[in-house]
């Protein structure tokens, strides 16, 4: 075999570099998707949706965003691709499975185990889809001789409404794109390029007179169908939220201690859903029902070893504590007050607060003043000792109501 480098002239007779353009560009582009793993790859046009410079802007003004501030910042580039990026002439939206083995719904009954929503039971698609997105930008550029910017997420970027005007699917009453042949467990991305390619013909609505995804909700996070208050929802409450878990959808969370699927598992077009096929994306055993008691006794660096590479490390170890105990509180499992008890003394305030909130959920009344006198007096945090106050009110056992004060 020789190995020495090609000469001048050898190099001089390759054949010079074919450049494909329109339809050719998109054939080539669609087969190296599938190939890459995603299941529905098209096309839309920057200024297909110009109902989102409405409707973003009015969704934040009601505060529907809560403390995501980040989708407040750069609302003009979120709503508008071409002001994020003026070179853009079409946007490639990309849509990959995760479909679930079993149904989610039926976890929620195992109050012992904490319930992790699918999309978190694996692999980080932000990794995943972001490095094939990157791999399908670079096919592109080099077979166009164009230029491309890839998206997942975390950019300034409305993936479901350019998904739906790009054909994927449409916005179900959820909110969350559902597609026909898919269901509604995809995971989006998006490449914005200068290509000029021929975009799809939307999807129509196909929820027709159905709600069942806005009957189920527990936390009613829905004001209108087509409309989320991110404040009620259980995956933000879970996810993005930082401080205590407000009272009122503490016992409506149940055991979710990492998002939530109800609105997602009902929808009947999921009929059509596959099980995840890529391989990267394949469901960790033993994130499927780990026991609370478990997750409990996590400490920082237990926590980071084992969600480390899924979404699920996003809250750092004291949310996910926080909703651990939450998920406890509501286990109806008194030999579960042990795991509660040791986290009293948590150095995190988030922690020891929902502690006593689960405490008061599942001990006595005479017990649980006790504990107080025993581990509560000296808390300092204004935030738990108002946690005690409330659990000792709520305790029904005649009480000082003003005990931690
Ligand atoms: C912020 C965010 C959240 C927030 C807010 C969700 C929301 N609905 O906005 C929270 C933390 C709650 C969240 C939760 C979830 N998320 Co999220 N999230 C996002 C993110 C980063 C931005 C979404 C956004 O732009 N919201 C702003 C609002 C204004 O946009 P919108 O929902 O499209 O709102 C439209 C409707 O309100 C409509 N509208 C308003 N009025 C009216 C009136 C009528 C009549 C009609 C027809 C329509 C209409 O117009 C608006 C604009 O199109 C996207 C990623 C991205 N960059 O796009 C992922 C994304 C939407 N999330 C995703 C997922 C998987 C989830 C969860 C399922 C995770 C889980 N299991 O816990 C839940 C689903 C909860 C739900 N029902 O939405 C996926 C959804 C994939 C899909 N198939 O659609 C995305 C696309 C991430 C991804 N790359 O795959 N998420
Ligand atoms: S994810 Fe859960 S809490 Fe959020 S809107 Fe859907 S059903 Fe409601
Ligand atoms: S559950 Fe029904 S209303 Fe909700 S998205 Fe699916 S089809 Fe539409």
């Amino acid at each position: 075999m020789n190995a020495s480098p090609p000469t001048q002239a050898a190099r001089s007779t390759k054949a010079p570099r074919k450049i494909l353009v329109g339809a050719d560009l998109r054939r080539a582009v669609e087969a190296r998707a599938r190939l890459l793993g995603f299941e529905a790859v098209r096309v839309t046009r920057p200024d297909a949706v110009p109902e989102i410079r409405d409707r973003l802007p009015a969704w934040l003004a009601d505060g529907h965003h809560g403390e995501m501030d980040w989708m407040a910042e750069r609302a003009d580039q979120r709503a508008d691709p071409a002001t994020l990026w003026p070179g853009v002439r079409s946007v490639i939206v990309l849509g990959m499975n995760y479909g679930p083995e079993g149904n989610p719904l039926a976890l929620l009954a195992r109050r012992e185990r904490g319930a992790i929503a699918a999309y978190a039971q694996r692999r980080d698609y932000h990794e995943v889809v972001k490095g094939k997105l990157k791999e399908l930008g670079g096919y592109l550029s080099a077979k166009g001789d164009v230029r491309v910017k890839v998206f997942v997420d975390t950019a300034p970027v409305m993936e479901k409404p350019l998904a739906a005007a790009a054909g994927l699917g449409w916005q179900g009453k959820h909110t969350v794109l559902v597609s026909r042949d898919l269901g509604n467990w995809l995971l989006l991305g998006a490449i914005y390029t200068s290509a000029a390619l021929e975009p799809d013909a939307p999807e129509g609505d196909h929820c027709g007179s159905c709600r069942r995804c806005l009957d189920i909700c527990p936390t009613n996070a829905f004001p209108a169908p087509y409309q989320l208050d991110a404040r009620r929802c259980i995956s933000y409450l879970t996810i993005e939220h930082a401080g205590p878990i407000p009272t009122e959808f503490r016992a409506a969370i149940g055991n979710r201690i990492f998002g939530c699927d109800d609105c997602l598992a009902v929808c009947p077009w999921n009929k059509f859903a596959a099980v995840a096929a890529e391989g990267r994306m394949a469901a960790r055993a033993d994130l499927a029902a780990p026991p609370l008691a478990d997750l409990a006794r996590l400490d920082d660096a237990a926590f980071r070893a084992r969600f480390a590479g899924t979404p699920v490390k996003r809250t750092g170890r004291d949310r996910f504590l926080r909703n651990v105990l939450v998920a406890i509180g509501n286990s109806g499992a008194p030999s579960l007050a042990d795991a509660a008890e040791a986290n009293l003394s948590d150095p995190s305030p988030l922690v020891r607060g929902m502690a006593v909130w689960a405490l008061g959920r599942l001990i006595d009344p005479a017990r649980l003043r006790d504990l107080f006198n025993a581990r509560g007096l000296g808390e300092t945090d204004g935030v738990v000792r108002d946690e005690w106050r409330l659990a000792l009110d709520s305790g029904g056992s005649g009480m000082p109501g003003h005990a931690a004060s």
